[in-house]
């Protein structure tokens, strides 16, 4: 591989106090033949960012927050600026998820903006792109996914300030994902995208991540699709040895 695969834990709306248990049995399953192989994440909930970024000092396993705000301060009840997760530890932000765009009405405006409010802070954005089935089904899988990242990825990212997820939405915690060969063909347009819109340069090095339903059963094949470079990992991150299993999947 000539870049180095990232997994990232995207513990959604799941975990309190006790759950920083699972963080630290990651910790020490990232052994020595893991840490030069594969990056690791874990996206816990921003309440306990924290504490979670305390419990892995020393780990090299990197923090990140799940959604950041567009603003950087201000009268925004309820909202966490980019710079907040960072001033907790984390080093990513994801940004874009389907269940933001879905639940939340993030249009690829609004993730654009996120994506460049979490740079600003210095976090690296995880932007999410992913069609849905009827999307999938009319044959528009393409189309939809390609003005995602037209609309959503922040103007002249490199591999070292972007990294981009793609999920598509009807593998997302259903156990169904597609095949090798449609991965495949996603993530290839995914780069040559991204080469359009960055630069072929930059755009060859960004880690394009392969999300939904990841789990140690098919992490094997996922990982071994070119141009996937590595999970964003979803209900298998909250149990230490299966996010361990796909890290080493990655491996
Ligand atoms: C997709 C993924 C993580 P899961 O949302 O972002 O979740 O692995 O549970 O499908």
């Amino acid at each position: 591989r000539s870049i180095k695969p990232l997994v990232a834990g995207n513990w959604k709306m799941n975990g309190l106090k006790a759950d920083l248990a699972i963080a630290a049995e990651v910790a020490r399953g990232y052994d020595a033949a893991l840490k030069p192989a594969v990056d690791l994440a874990i996206c816990p909930p921003a309440s306990l960012l924290f504490a979670a970024t305390a419990a892995l000092i020393g780990s090299r396993i990197a923090t990140g927050g799940q959604d950041c705000s567009t603003q950087g301060s201000g009268a925004f009840t309820g909202e966490v600026s980019a710079a907040m997760l960072a001033d907790a530890g984390a080093s990513f932000c994801i940004t874009g998820h389907s269940e933001r765009r879905t639940l939340h009405g993030e249009t690829n405006a609004t993730v654009k903006a996120k994506a460049e409010a979490a740079q600003k802070a210095l976090l690296v954005p995880i932007v999410c792109v992913g069609e849905t089935k009827d999307e999938r089904e009319a044959g528009k899988a393409l189309a939809i996914v390609k003005k995602q990242l037209r609309g959503s990825v922040p103007d002249g990212a490199t591999a070292a300030t972007l990294v981009v997820a793609y999920e598509p939405v009807w593998a997302i915690g259903t156990g169904l994902t597609p095949t090798a060969a449609d991965v495949a063909e996603m993530h290839e347009a995914i780069r040559i995208e991204l080469g359009r819109l960055l630069g072929k340069q930059a755009a060859a090095g960004v880690r394009l991540l392969y999300g939904g339903s990841v789990k140690p059963s098919n992490a094997t094949e996922l990982m071994g699709v070119p141009h996937v470079d590595g999970a964003l990992v979803g209900g298998a991150s909250l149990k230490a040895e299966e996010f361990l299993a796909i890290a080493r999947a990655c491996a």
